[in-house]
């Protein structure tokens, strides 16, 4: 009935250029030493892209480019409506390139085409277009002084903003820096992960053939060190926006405190609760469940990795569970149209992942079913869904961020230790209580300590709502209107009249 057939995308594959250079001032340029590095591809362990691989030297090039673009106001001080127009015919590209985009992500991360195509390239496209289109739409104040005076409060943009984002959802939250620092008025020096750079790549080229000033929007691919530090270290840029894990998220605000005081924003890791309590819809429960902490491999920041579960209810729930992820959750070959989850970003990380597996055995835990390796003729990285029960909350299972499929169920007994449990983490970003008590959803929604709370539902979003966490999760939001207040300073303006 689709045209999407496995075929249809090994040919797409077959036909496409995987070679990436920095993109700086407008252009695709080597690096200035010339090296390059080869990225292995998930769902084969066969080469991939071939990237440019940067250093300091090419980050300086970018900053000195992205502060040119800014000195000249050529984009700051364009009509906000022309800018807008640009913005909306960027959102238009994405969307026209969506299978080419689709792929390059794939490729690159491993999640099957067919998501990053309805998934990824939509959301960046609908991320792109919601900031496009609050350029002309935003006012400054002028604030109460009495007659004598004037005092005009704007809001500017920072300058140069560096992004530094990771390879679970790159053009996503590619999209989620890129929409609201652009839209006000910055210029960007975009440093994705080593994992996924081609779609961070395509996407500048877009940006410049929809009309983006030359400059306004670079992309330097490398490692972490080698191109992230230099730019978090940088003199000349005023913002870094982060998105990782939480012990990087830690160097880069000291990399801001060494250097020139930058601002940061960071989107850290989280270990999510999901409360279920006996009198739950345990259908929807469990498919929340599932859906929560597998989806994306179990690659998401707000994964559902922790089930806090009412004792009466666990057994039955925790099949549920399964008959979900058997029935809905096809883990196939990622351009096989019917897969629903693909491989893990890497070898190194599914042994990561099967290493923290095995020592939660080791801890006591016992495996309900799966996280297990499975496709390894394929030659990719894969772990199957899998379950822990007689977890504690004090085990690793609970408490280390594994970011693969893999659920920690802990059973509590009153509503107080649910919350106690639910709490004891250094993370904050997400959570979710299930009850058909409605008062006790209302205490418990406002008691969870976290960035966002669901009742009787996962992972619902949309662009109007902020993201991002509390404690360790971070700080500074991404989405909505308020995502655009990180890359802007406000400056008063005073007149005295006679
Ligand atoms: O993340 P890193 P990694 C978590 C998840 C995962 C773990 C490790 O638990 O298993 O982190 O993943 C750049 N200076 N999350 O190692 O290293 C790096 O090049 C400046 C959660 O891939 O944090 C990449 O662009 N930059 C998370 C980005 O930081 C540095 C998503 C993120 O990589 C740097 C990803 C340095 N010294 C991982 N070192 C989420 N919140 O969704 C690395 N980088």
């Amino acid at each position: 009935t689709t045209r999407y057939s496995r075929d249809y995308w090994e040919k797409l594959l077959a036909g496409l250029r995987l070679e990436g250079r920095h993109f700086i001032d407008g252009d695709y340029r080597m690096s200035l030493s010339g090296e390059t590095f080869t990225r292995i591809r998930p769902m084969d362990g066969r080469p991939g892209g071939v990237l440019s691989r940067g250093n300091a030297a090419d980050i300086d090039a970018a900053v000195a480019a992205a502060r040119a673009a800014f000195a000249s106001g050529v984009w700051r001080h364009k009509d906000p409506g022309e800018k807008k127009k640009i913005m909306l015919r960027w959102a238009e590209l994405i969307r026209t390139h969506g299978e080419e985009l689709a792929m390059l992500e794939t490729i690159d991360v491993g999640k099957p085409v067919m998501a990053s195509l309805n998934v990824d390239v939509r959301l960046c496209a609908d991320g792109i277009q919601y900031y496009a289109e609050m350029i002309d739409k935003m006012y400054d104040e002028i604030a109460p002084t009495g007659p004598k005076a004037r005092a005009l409060v704007r809001k500017v943009p920072l300058g140069v903003v560096g992004a530094i984002t990771p390879w679970n959802y790159p053009m996503i939250i590619d999209a989620w820096k890129l929409g609201p620092a652009i839209a006000a008025g910055n210029s960007v020096v975009l440093k994705p992960a080593e994992q996924s750079s081609l779609s961070a790549l395509r996407l500048a080229g877009l940006a410049v053939e929809a009309g983006l000033p030359a400059g306004v929007l670079n992309v330097v691919t490398g490692y972490g060190e080698e191109t992230g530090k230099p730019l978090a270290l940088h003199m000349d840029v005023d913002m870094i926006a982060f998105t990782g894990s939480t012990e990087v998220g830690r160097l880069i605000m000291g990399y801001a405190a060494q250097s020139n005081v930058k601002r940061v924003a960071l989107e850290l890791g989280g270990k999510s609760p999901l409360v279920v309590f006996e009198d739950a819809d345990l259908d929807a429960a469990a498919s929340a469940v599932a859906w929560g902490c597998f989806y994306n491999s179990g690659e998401t920041c707000h994964a559902s990795t922790r089930l806090i579960v009412q004792r009466s209810v666990q057994d039955r729930l925790i099949g549920k569970i399964r008959e979900v992820s058997d029935r809905e959750i096809a883990l196939k070959h990622p351009l096989d149209p019917s897969a629903q989850i693909g491989a893990l970003i890497e070898e190194a990380h599914m042994e990561k992942v099967l290493g923290m597996v095995a020592a939660g055995e080791r801890e006591g835990a016992r495996r309900a079913f799966g996280a297990e390796r499975v496709l390894s003729e394929t030659g990719g990285y894969y772990v199957s869904p899998g379950v822990f029960v007689d977890v504690s909350n004090d085990m690793s299972l609970a408490r280390q961020e594994i970011f693969g499929p893999v659920l920690a169920a802990i059973a509590f007994d009153t509503e107080e230790e649910a919350l106690a449990i639910a709490n004891d983490t250094i993370f904050g970003l997400a959570g979710a209580v299930f009850t058909k008590d409605m008062d006790r959803a209302h205490r418990f929604s406002e008691s969870l300590h976290a960035g966002t709370v669901w009742i009787n539902t996962y992972d619902m979003s949309n662009f109007a709502t902020p993201f991002g966490g509390f404690k360790q999760s971070g700080f500074g939001r991404d989405r909505s209107v308020h995502a655009i207040d990180k890359y802007c300073d406000y400056k008063t303006i005073w007149q005295q009249f006679a």
